[in-house]
């Protein structure tokens, strides 16, 4: 594999898997980015081999987060159509204005997101949300400078603590916010008049995959009664869940799960430290992607619609084999 133009791809991969890049849209646009920087530095000598080196970034990318949903689509539409294009150039121009679109239509979609989901927030409302969500705090953003939000409740989101990012940008911007640990949502749930989170993934039957906790909390909302209600692109869909896919949860290592001791300091002790699970689609009351507000039942729709006809490149479910259909 050659250095120079890999490098883009190495270094964002990196970033991605360290979680120095996190969250389901920017890990996507970061993939994007780096896959644009790849072929303009691409100095190879034929069409083919600069295909096949997009396939082994594709897979290098991918295979940071495999549970991200919005990371494989990210790629696959940065890269869609690159195999039809004769020479070099043709692919780079594909790729390069791929990219572009993927870039500015993912930040736009976060923007109507906004718009229409604080509409479903009611006035004088009290929010809980969980981990740190670019498309939700957009929502709660939007509705508390329409005087639709009194306050937040934003748990911690062990093991890396995202709750914490996502008060400090809340209190920032003024919005009133109380941090909770992950265990007191129920304690706190029937104050709540919505729950508003994110989404890595959205699978074809309307299962929600965020970050883990999040099916406890909406298990709570639902027995109190209080509205779940998700903010997730359309490119957060899973089409891959349409033909009965799983999406795989990614497992990271024992030392998140131990801190702040090591695992060696407790001998005999197992770690599991799932990051994602997954909510059923009975205790989500409504997804806002960029097309609308939807019931999780119509996630079917939303795949076919805009994953309809994609077909230019699949993966394996471990992300390591990306290949031209
Ligand atoms: P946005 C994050 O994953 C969280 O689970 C969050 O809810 C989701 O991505 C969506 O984030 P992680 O990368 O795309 O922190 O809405 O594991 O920013």
């Amino acid at each position: 594999m050659k250095k120079g133009p890999f490098e883009p791809v190495r270094r964002t991969s990196e970033a991605i898997r360290t979680m120095e890049i996190r969250g389901a849209g920017r890990i996507a646009r970061a993939a994007s980015s780096a896959l644009s920087e790849m072929v303009e530095i691409w100095d190879g000598p034929s069409r083919d081999e600069l295909l096949s080196d997009l396939k082994k970034a594709a897979g290098m990318l991918h295979a940071t987060r495999p549970s991200a949903v919005s990371l494989r689509n990210a790629i696959l539409l940065t890269l869609k159509g690159a195999e039809l294009e004769e020479d070099v150039d043709s692919i780079r121009e594909a790729v390069r204005n791929n990219s572009s679109s993927f870039l500015k239509a993912s930040r736009e979609a976060v923007e109507v997101i906004s718009r229409i989901g604080m509409k479903r927030i009611p006035k004088g409302s009290t929010v809980m949300t969980h981990c740190n969500s670019s498309a939700a705090l957009s929502i709660i953003e939007a509705a508390f400078n329409d005087g639709r939000i009194e306050e937040v409740y934003a748990t911690e989101s062990r093991p890396w603590r995202q709750g914490q990012l996502t008060a400090g940008w809340l209190a920032e911007r003024g919005i009133p916010v109380t941090m909770i640990v992950d265990s007191a949502a129920r304690f706190f749930m029937n104050g709540m008049d919505m729950v508003c989170v994110g989404a890595d993934t959205v699978a074809a039957n309307g299962a929600v995959i965020n970050k883990i906790g999040t099916a406890q909390i909406a298990l709570a909302a639902h027995e109190a009664r209080t509205p779940f209600m998700v903010a997730a692109e359309t490119y957060k869909f899973s089409p891959e869940t349409l033909m009965g896919s799983l999406v795989e949860i990614e497992d990271r290592g024992p030392e998140e799960v131990a801190d702040p001791l090591k695992p060696e300091d407790l001998p005999g002790v197992k770690f599991k430290n799932p990051v994602f699970d997954a909510t059923p689609p009975e205790y989500i009351d409504s997804i806002v992607c960029e097309l609308g507000i939807i019931s999780p039942y119509m996630a079917t729709e939303i795949i076919r619609e805009m994953f309809g006809g994609f077909r230019s490149l699949s993966s394996g479910r471990n992300g390591s084999d990306f290949r031209w259909l």
